[in-house]
């Protein structure tokens, strides 16, 4: 049988990067993930607001965008069936407060300390996904599309 794995982009954010990154990798490879691209870095301004553009008439948007860049982040393509919406249960809801009501194994509501404070990203479509992965990674996503698995061997 043929089950095609999908991709979805990861981000451990600034916040969450001295204190929990190890074990929020730990965790991820646990979950049965693979994650086929691993970087570190620092967004700039620019990036950032290239990132979360969708959010750009937000009210918060400039504080997202502050934050973002303020230290570094990792940044990776994780791979599974059902990719993107596994990590999303994995980060729980955006609220940390409403993280631990509803999920309180999640990331966010262990490590997340406020709403816009909240330790991870999570692609919300696999369309927003291959978007946001050839936008951190380059064009990766192309190829990925021409293998037969979704996975991204090429290095
Ligand atoms: O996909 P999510 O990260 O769970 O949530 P989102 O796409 O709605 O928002 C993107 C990020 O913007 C979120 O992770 C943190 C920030 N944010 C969202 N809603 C609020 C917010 N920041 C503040 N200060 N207030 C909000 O209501």
């Amino acid at each position: 049988f043929f089950f095609p794995k999908k991709r979805t982009l990861a981000v451990i954010k600034p916040d969450a990067m001295e204190d929990h990154r190890e074990e929020i990798l730990e965790e991820i490879r646990g979950r049965g993930f693979s994650v086929t691209q691993l970087k570190e870095t620092v967004l700039s301004r620019e990036m950032a607001e290239e990132f979360y553009k969708e959010h750009r008439e937000k009210p918060f948007f400039s504080q997202l965008v502050e934050f973002m860049c303020r230290g570094p982040c990792m940044m990776l393509v994780l791979s599974k069936e059902n990719a993107v919406e596994e990590w999303r249960a994995m980060m729980g809801p955006t609220d940390p407060d409403k993280a631990k009501e509803t999920s309180p194994q999640s990331l966010r509501a262990r490590f997340a300390a406020d709403i816009l404070h909240n330790s991870v990203h999570g692609s919300s479509s696999e369309q927003h996904a291959e978007e946001k992965i050839s936008f951190i990674f380059g064009d990766i996503s192309t190829d990925a599309e021409l293998t037969s698995d979704g996975e991204t061997d090429k290095t």
